[in-house]
């Protein structure tokens, strides 16, 4: 079995997060989701999201390509999950790239490229 991994807030969940989670359910067997949460969201990541996280789980939990929701809680918590789930490849937007190649001794890492026109701001500005 090939365990995929990736991570984010998901808040408004939208069609580039869902294509995302598709794309890289399509990369192994297995997808786990590390979902940032509210504290991490406020105190690290210095976003608050609309969902709290029961919400954003709740949520995730519902499409067919996730398998396992665990908290993202911190920013160094990556290679320990790795390690846990024996995680095959880690999976992140093209914003990100580059950003966690210090997972490349532990996994493969794949940054996928974002879907344009689409993000929770966007539509957060949209929707004023
Ligand atoms: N994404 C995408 N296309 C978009 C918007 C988002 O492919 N139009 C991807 C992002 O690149 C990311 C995932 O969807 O891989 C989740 O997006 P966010 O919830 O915004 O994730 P982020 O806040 O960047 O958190 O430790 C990693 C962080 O938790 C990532």
């Amino acid at each position: 079995m090939k365990t995929v991994i990736t991570y984010g807030t998901f808040d408004l969940l939208h069609y580039g997060h869902v294509r995302l989670l598709k794309r890289a359910k399509a990369l192994g067997d297995y997808l786990i989701v590390g979902l940032s949460t509210d504290e991490f969201n406020s105190m690290k990541k210095h976003k608050e999201s609309y969902n709290d996280y029961a919400e954003r789980k709740y949520i995730l939990e519902a499409i067919k390509y996730v398998d396992k929701v665990i908290p993202e809680k911190d920013w160094n918590q990556k290679i320990a999950d790795v390690k846990k789930y024996h995680v095959d490849t880690f999976v992140m937007g093209s914003d990100w790239e580059g950003q966690f190649d210090f997972l490349k001794p532990y996994c493969k890492v794949v940054y996928l490229p974002r879907t344009p026109g689409i993000s929770t701001s966007k539509i957060k500005e949209d929707l004023r």
